[in-house]
């Protein structure tokens, strides 16, 4: 079963940090509905969606993909790079504990989990204005005991490694996965041995999509690249992701998924 975590949008959001685009009025109420479209469409597609308790005060707590890093074998509590935001992980690693052992990202490290795409067996990690150097070392310590290899990969012009990269497809049987990348915030050359769709370039954020078994999660501002999406067989679900674009939220990072098991959700719901 999947677990969807994710987080109510604050009213404080209009406090949140902003590194690549000018502030603008975020309209609470529209994010609101915009936030609980996203979860409609994560519960369609089979997940059970879990709220963290609410963080007015944390303006950017609905973010919640940045608070880790989950894989079947572990999950690791990142330390966000910007300080206002490192009050949100204690609720995340809270949530995983029923269902992962957890390593935490120690200072002087800092890492956001929105720098990290995990495909099978590789995992890469953007150096971000958000991530550091000893943030991936300390990523790489807790997954190379489970045979991942850890990759950093520069990011420029944009937030996050996921602003500009992202897994469209995972062939369930191993081979070639699907990104979709804008090549001007990340370079291709990292990614040899995937098959790459570029964003249309008047959409240079349409690379923030969310996969969730055979079907994709797309900002719905974004129809060319999902074209481009459709041209390749894959099955797109547009849902309206434009109050939150304003604080630099894109659709993978208000969720954390990860497969659990009943043994665990029940550990969960029991407290044990
Ligand atoms: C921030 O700057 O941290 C938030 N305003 C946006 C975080 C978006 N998270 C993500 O891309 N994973």
């Amino acid at each position: 079963m999947l677990l969807a975590i994710t987080r109510s949008v604050p009213v404080s959001i209009g406090r949140c940090e902003l590194t690549h685009l000018a502030r603008e009025p975020i309209d609470h109420a529209r994010a609101v509905v915009e936030h609980a479209q996203y979860e409609a469409a994560l519960t369609a597609l089979g997940c059970r969606v879990e709220r963290l308790p609410d963080a007015p005060d944390l303006p950017d707590s609905v973010f919640v993909e940045d608070a880790a890093v989950v894989v079947d074998e572990v999950a690791v509590i990142a330390r966000p790079g910007a300080a206002s935001r490192r009050a949100e992980v204690e609720a995340m690693a809270n949530a995983l504990r029923p269902h992962r052992p957890l390593a935490f990202i120690e200072p002087p490290g800092t890492l956001d989990g929105g720098d990290v795409l995990v495909t099978p067996r590789k995992v890469f990690v953007g150096i971000s204005g958000r991530t550091n150097e000893d943030g991936v070392g300390q990523l790489r310590s807790a997954l190379a005991l489970h045979g991942y290899e850890v990759i950093a990969v520069p990011v420029i012009g944009c937030l996050h490694l996921k602003s500009a990269v992202t897994a469209v497809f995972v062939p369930p049987e191993g081979g070639r996965s699907i990104l979709v990348i804008n090549p001007d915030w990340v370079d291709r050359g990292s990614f040899d041995g995937f098959e790459l769709i570029e964003v249309d370039p008047s959409e240079p954020a349409a690379a923030n999509v969310l996969q969730v078994g055979e079907r994709v999660i797309c900002a719905e501002e974004h129809p060319k690249t999902r074209e481009r999406l459709s041209v390749h067989g894959l099955v797109t679900i547009p849902v309206p992701a434009g109050e939150l674009a304003k604080a630099e939220g894109g659709v993978t990072c208000c969720s954390v998924i990860l497969s659990v098991t009943h043994h665990s959700l029940l550990s969960a719901v029991l407290g044990s």
